[in-house]
């Protein structure tokens, strides 16, 4: 619905038809017209000539190390996950959980690249896990999202390579098959990609977007069992709570629902931080469960609701939606100084279940915006 031609990839009329002659012309204006407008396949060997590069991953709210606007071609850029079944306290009262994660945390690191990039994972499985794990690209195109291909026992290691075909931010998740893949999402295994136009983000316009600073909030629900007196379960391995949690789980109400694996993960001293006149990227993913992101006392300047950057962003956004199984973005610049939630606009589940962050922001107050005509007094 936000479609603006203006906003589609460019596509010079010589590649137009370069592409059109090697592809077919139907296929080629299709995509043009869906806005996905993207290189011609390549061959394997066109592929091994790509430049790679090595992608260090950092843990969530951070973003690995990017250019909003790609330094030349496609490249094929290289990252590695370890799998890490842990234990993480989940809430302010010291409950448990036995995290199934990649890299060690919840959610799993950002991977950030451009249209047309190659994603080249390894995905390791230390032989001290209990279970076997793999990973679904929503980014990707092929079986499963890759699931069937990287689906590793405890010891072993495997790579998957996959084009970075459609621009936008998208989620990836552990997907072993049955009952086992809601276990998995919902024990912290997801995280999300983004993947930049070549040229960086643009408005309904067609004008470039950048931002200052980018944070990734990655929405967690989870479903702690309880004992008969009605305290959390610990249990001394994971995996063990299976059969307890599938009870909790079919009642389709979390215990948890929290920001970055726990709550106050983002909140107090974690707070994130910005700057009056920063613009601020933040990327919500939530692998299972609608949500629905909101900045107390600010906006969503430019918001891709749906994750693809495809599309033009809306704009002046008080609160969008996130769909279960998929990641948004939002920018917006900070016009104040002060205190910011940035919550699920669901409130029981932002203050009571605790899917909120804090971001504090320096500034000069701007009285034009808001100001306290009269402090409060008694009634005269
Ligand atoms: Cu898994």
């Amino acid at each position: 619905m936000n479609n603006n031609t203006a906003n589609h990839p460019k596509v010079s009329r010589r590649s137009f038809l370069s592409s059109t002659a090697a592809v077919g012309a139907g296929l080629i204006v299709a995509d043009v017209i869906a806005g996905t407008a993207q290189a011609a396949p390549l061959s394997a060997k066109e592929i091994a000539a790509l430049p790679r590069i090595t992608q260090e991953m950092v843990a969530p709210p951070f973003l690995p190390k990017h250019d909003q606007v790609a330094k030349g071609g496609p490249k094929v850029v290289e990252v590695r996950f370890v799998i890490e079944e842990k234990k993480m306290v989940v809430d302010e009262d010291g409950s448990e959980i036995w995290a199934l994660t990649y890299n060690g945390s919840v959610p799993g690191p950002m991977i950030v690249v451009h249209q047309d990039d190659y994603i080249e994972l390894t995905l390791v499985n230390p032989a001290s896990s209990v279970l076997e794990h793999n990973i679904d690209f929503h980014a990707s195109t092929g079986a499963l999202g890759g699931g069937a291909l990287t689906l590793i026992s405890p010891g072993e290691e495997c790579v998957l390579r996959f084009r970075a075909s459609k621009p936008g931010v998208f989620v990836y998740h552990c997907a072993p098959g049955g009952v086992m893949t809601p276990y998995h999402v919902t024990h912290g295994m997801n995280g999300a990609i983004m993947v930049l136009p070549r040229d960086g983000l643009k408005d309904k316009d067609g004008k470039p977007i950048t931002y200052d600073k980018a944070f990734f909030v990655g929405e967690q629900d989870y479903y702690l069992p309880r004992d008969a007196e009605g305290e959390y379960i610990k249990y001394d391995v994971a995996a063990e709570d299976f059969s307890d949690y599938l009870e909790v789980a079919a009642t389709l109400t979390p215990s948890h629902i929290v920001f970055n694996g726990a709550v106050g993960a983002l909140t107090g001293d974690n707070a994130l931080t910005a700057k009056a006149g920063e613009a601020v990227l933040f990327i919500h993913a939530q692998a299972n469960r609608d949500s629905r992101p909101h900045l107390i006392g600010g906006h969503g300047d430019y918001v891709w609701s749906t994750g693809s950057f495809a599309d033009a962003p809306q704009i002046g956004l008080e609160t969008w939606m996130i769909a279960g199984g998929a990641a948004g973005a939002a920018i917006y610049t900070f016009k104040q100084p002060g205190l910011y939630a940035y919550v699920n606009h669901n409130l029981i589940e932002a203050i009571i279940k605790g899917a909120a962050a804090h971001v504090m922001v320096e500034g000069k107050w701007d009285d034009d915006l808001m100001m306290q005509v009269k402090k409060p007094t008694a009634i005269n």
